[in-house]
């Protein structure tokens, strides 16, 4: 056994929570990345000793280990060549668009899977330091899916939690993978693997017994050696209050009316928030408005597209052909549509601060959630958390994981133009009782269920599978 540490709650993902930034005059600092799962883990890391090991952006800087918001964070370092090959090719250009549903379709490259494997182990390795005897490691998420497995037979003390953000994808799909069975076998070093969507869970379940031949009963699967594995979905959430407050407070409020004044007031605000992927669907949607301004529904006075796109995986060739067909389609919709000084899409290739998504969710009344397949999707949650007074309405693909929970948003089929078409009219046209129906009911279950929740819940989940091993995680 390695020689162990003193954390005793260890987060292994592929990304730290902060980002190191040049500043104008060329020195750099942290800053950090606020997102939903810090927030939602800073409390129990804080209570925990947690440590969260990382990848901090860049390539080839060693940094040292420091200290965070009470936790400690443990930087670790890419060459040029693992970002190339583990994370734009393996993670990215692989397993991304094969989890997706061949949304795209995947690259499968021997030294691709070869850095994937390296770069695991280095941070199994590493999590196999810092942990103390007998803690509690989460690792997440499609870029760590070996390192279970690895950590399990350096540290066979620890409890070890697996989540995955994205989809499991049915056999059929997953079949397609040279490294299948590797990646089963990867994940099967966890006691307790979470998955968004119980189908995820399921389609795991039904992989492990006909690819590795494990006895498995509903989500239990059972190792040769004894021990057992749960595969069990959490559906994961947002910071629901923190949003709630964003959006109440008086300078997002201003700037939502701001936003409003500058569109030039037309009746219906219609936007969509995505990082730019090619599972989001953003091509489809922005055509199917347009097209309902061509059919004469209404006109660019009544009604504007506000489409935000955040920068992402520039360097993956698929994320570059996608820019550019968005940017063309866009050029094309506006120079038929669009009058002075009133385009139909107003195109936003950028990233903005938080307090500026809550003043845009402020200002919408349709917000547009369209992905061909998603995980969860925290935005369609975020707008539904934003929206206080129980106004604006959400029209939401059925293959989001969010649709399982949000059943009141008007629900489409991405693929199918013209149903969606339909949607987004019906969303226009609502009356205030109807879209008040549909938000109230959406808003208590995001209110219920928040990001604080699904922590606690998978935390205690797994504390329970292996109770007489190792501490508990004080919440
Ligand atoms: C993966 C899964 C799953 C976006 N642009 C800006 C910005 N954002 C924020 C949003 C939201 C987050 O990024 C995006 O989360 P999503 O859930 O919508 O999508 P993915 O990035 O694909 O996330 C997904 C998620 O993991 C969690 O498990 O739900 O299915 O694919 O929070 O608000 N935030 C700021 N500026 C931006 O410009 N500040």
């Amino acid at each position: 056994m390695a020689s162990s540490g003193s954390a005793d709650l260890v987060i292994v993902a592929n990304r730290l929570p902060v980002d190191r930034v040049t500043l104008p005059d060329g020195t750099q600092e942290w800053r950090p990345s606020p997102g939903g799962l810090v927030s939602a883990l800073e409390p129990i890391m804080r209570a925990n000793d947690g440590t969260w090991i990382g990848w901090p952006g860049g390539t080839d800087q060693d940094h040292e280990p420091f200290d965070a918001d009470g936790m400690s964070l443990v930087p670790m370092s890419m060459t040029a060549q693992e970002v190339e090959y583990f994370y734009e090719g393996f993670a990215n250009a692989t397993l991304w668009p094969l989890y997706h549903d061949l949304v795209a379709k995947p690259s499968f490259h021997r030294e691709w899977w070869d850095a994937y494997v390296s770069v695991n182990r280095r941070f199994a390795e590493r999590a196999a330091e810092v942990a103390s005897e007998g803690a509690t490691v989460w690792v997440h998420d499609y870029q760590m899916q070996l390192v279970p497995q690895m950590l399990r037979e350096l540290r066979p003390d620890l409890r070890i939690g697996f989540y995955l953000h994205i989809p499991f994808p049915p056999a059929e799909l997953f079949q397609q993978l040279p490294w299948r069975r590797q990646i089963l076998e990867g994940l099967l070093g966890a006691d307790l693997v979470g998955f968004q969507l119980s189908g995820g869970a399921q389609n795991f379940v039904r992989l492990v017994r006909q690819r590795v031949g494990h006895k498995t009963h509903r989500d239990l699967v059972y190792l040769p050696d004894g021990r057992s594995v749960r595969a069990a979905a959490f559906p994961i959430s947002i910071d629901t209050a923190a949003y709630e407050d964003l959006a109440r407070s008086e300078r997002v409020e201003k700037r939502a009316q701001e936003i409003r004044d500058v569109l030039g007031n037309p009746r219906r605000v219609f936007l969509g928030v995505d990082r730019l992927d090619y599972t989001k669907g953003i091509y489809a949607r922005l055509r199917a408005f347009s097209e309902l301004i061509i059919d004469g529904h209404f006109d660019v006075e009544d009604a504007v597209f506000v489409q935000v796109a955040t920068p992402s995986r520039e360097q993956v060739e698929q994320y570059r052909i996608l820019r550019d067909e968005i940017d063309r389609l866009v050029g094309h919709i506006n120079g038929d549509l669009g009058r002075i000084g009133r385009p139909a899409i107003h195109y936003l290739h950028a990233s903005y601060p938080r307090e500026e998504m809550a003043a845009f969710y402020r200002a919408a009344d349709i917000m547009v959630v369209t992905p061909f397949r998603d995980g969860m999707n925290l935005v369609a949650k975020e707008y539904v958390a934003c929206r206080y007074e129980g106004d604006g309405a959400l029209v939401l693909s059925e293959f989001a994981g969010a649709a399982d929970e949000l059943r009141q948003a008007w629900l489409i089929n991405p693929y199918d133009i013209n149903g969606m078409k339909a949607a987004l009219l019906e969303a226009y046209r609502a009356d205030d009782k109807e879209r008040s129906r549909r938000m109230k009911a959406m808003r208590k279950t995001v209110t219920q269920h928040d990001v604080a929740a699904w922590a606690d819940s998978f935390l205690s989940e797994l504390s329970e599978l292996r109770p007489s091993h190792g501490k508990s995680v004080r919440p």
